[in-house]
């Protein structure tokens, strides 16, 4: 435990009125600094842990507020350190009054600092701080189970499971380093082969997991595309059953993007409405393309929306645009069109709705749950969820393919031992056994003061 740390307190309530704020303290003299402020039967400093303790705050004799103050004594409190939680009337008045006076001799709790402590002090790793910040933002169904999951350390298990392998594997390699007389081939050739391609496969699976990981957490993005008129901000409007985009007869209407969030069958959906894409001098209008640009290039999925006859050139622009993104093709305003072209198209695999009739946005939404073509129901360990996590688990899985060519190459023991470590040291970045300080700072200061 790191006992240098100060006393830090915050509002852990959002701020403004309620029914209640919270206000948190941690660190040493946690409990001493809220009994400055606090009367009740006893004094905090005899109150047991983990009870609720009626009593009052006063400041300069002044009452403040009637509160209810609960002490958890180190090490059994999130931080591992001394907590206070004091429960005043939601008024942010008075938790700014009891906060300022707490402030006399603690410090103000810099954002995600309470998780950040309980990481130092081993109360949660990396992953689990990581899915505290994740199930304060979870809005659906599946970013809430694996923000959970996580939280209860199912994904930390994994990575342990696999560490274990490897160091096993390093352990008898290192044996037949030490003792070679002893140890004659603890471990073949075509063994180790064996297990480090099992190796692979796992390290793969983690790696391709964090596809679907980043999708639940962080949505999946859709973005309409398609020349001026067709009808975007339309099916934008009826997807979201709101009437968010402005629609109008003239093309060009959409200049900024818009983009709006939903929830689909447990699925965080963020779709996109763009400007339409067409030759003009008008220089809003190509700056709103330029942003369009942008957006398409993040999504994960286009659609692709038209209402007339094909235009040869314009399809084979937007095909180049679009290339190797996944793309629904749809043909809007069919409440108007003729049946043999509607009939043309349907042939090519567009989808038809009107948005008018309201026709075929179902069939739309089903086409593109199928296009996510993720079943988090089935999923038999929880998936890596951020950019940080990916990023490791690719660096472990190329260090393994290091000890793959290694193998291959006849090249000593010693040197596939070091390869090995390095695995498992890029593995361990991910539960944050090997981190260091900036890669910490950026994580905890996206939490929320009082975190
Ligand atoms: N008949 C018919 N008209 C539609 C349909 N969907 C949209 N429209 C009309 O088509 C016109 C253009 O619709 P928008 O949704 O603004 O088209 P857009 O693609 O966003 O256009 P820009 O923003 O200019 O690129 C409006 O007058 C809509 O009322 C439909 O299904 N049937
Ligand atoms: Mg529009």
């Amino acid at each position: 435990m790191n006992l240098s740390q100060d006393t830090i307190a915050a509002q852990s309530t959002a701020p403004g009125t309620g029914a209640i704020h919270l206000i948190r303290l941690s660190g040493n003299a946690a409990i001493e600094i809220a009994d400055k402020l606090f009367r009740g039967k006893k004094p905090l400093a005899k109150a047991p842990s983990s009870y609720v303790n009626f009593g009052r705050i006063y400041a300069d004799e002044h009452l403040i507020d009637e509160v209810l103050a609960t002490v958890f004594r180190a090490p059994d409190s999130y931080t591992g350190e001394d907590i206070v939680e004091i429960s005043c009337h939601g008024n942010q008045y008075i938790a700014d009054l009891i906060l300022e006076n707490i402030l006399q001799t603690a410090r103000l709790a810099k954002p995600g600092e309470f998780t950040q402590r309980a990481f130092i002090n081993n109360k949660l790793d990396l992953t689990q701080a990581e899915a505290v910040g994740d199930l304060l933002a979870a809005s659906t169904r599946h970013s809430h189970k694996i923000a959970l999951d996580q939280l209860e350390g199912r994904l930390e298990k994994k990575i342990r499971v696999l560490l274990d392998k490897i160091t096993e594997l390093r352990l008898r390699l290192e044996l037949e380093i030490d003792f070679p007389e002893d140890y004659v081939e603890t471990i073949s050739t075509s063994e180790m082969t064996v297990k480090i391609a099992e190796l692979k496969e796992e390290l793969q699976l983690l790696v391709q997991s964090g596809r679907d990981g980043l999708i639940l957490r962080e949505g999946y993005k859709v973005c309409l595309v398609g020349k001026p008129n067709v009808g975007k901000s339309s099916i934008f409007n009826a997807l979201l059953n709101s009437a968010r985009a402005i629609v109008t007869p003239i093309p060009g209407t959409t200049r900024d993007y818009l983009a709006e969030a939903i929830a689909l069958e447990g699925f965080l959906l963020i779709f996109y409405d763009t400007a339409g894409l067409r030759e003009t001098d008008d220089q809003l209008e190509k700056l709103g393309m330029e942003r369009s640009l942008g957006i398409i290039n993040q999504s994960d999925l286009i659609i692709y929306v038209t209402d007339s006859e094909p235009d040869e050139a314009e399809t084979s622009k937007l095909e180049k645009l679009i290339e190797e993104k996944k793309i629904i093709k749809v043909l809007n305003k069919t409440d108007i069109l003729g049946t043999a072209l509607i009939t043309k198209y349907l042939q090519k695999g567009y989808i038809s709705c009107s948005t008018v009739a309201n026709d075929g946005l179902s069939a739309l939404k089903s086409r593109i749950l199928q296009e996510i073509n993720i079943k988090p129901e089935e999923f038999e360990l929880p998936p890596l969820t951020n950019a940080r996590q990916i990023a490791a688990a690719r660096k472990a899985l190329t260090e393994l393919e290091q000890v793959e060519i290694a193998l291959t190459e006849g090249v000593s023991i010693e040197f596939i031992a070091f390869d090995l470590l390095q695995v498992s040291k890029a593995l361990e970045e991910i539960t944050g056994l090997v981190t260091t300080d900036d890669i910490l700072d950026k994580i905890f200061s996206g939490y929320c003061i009082g975190k």
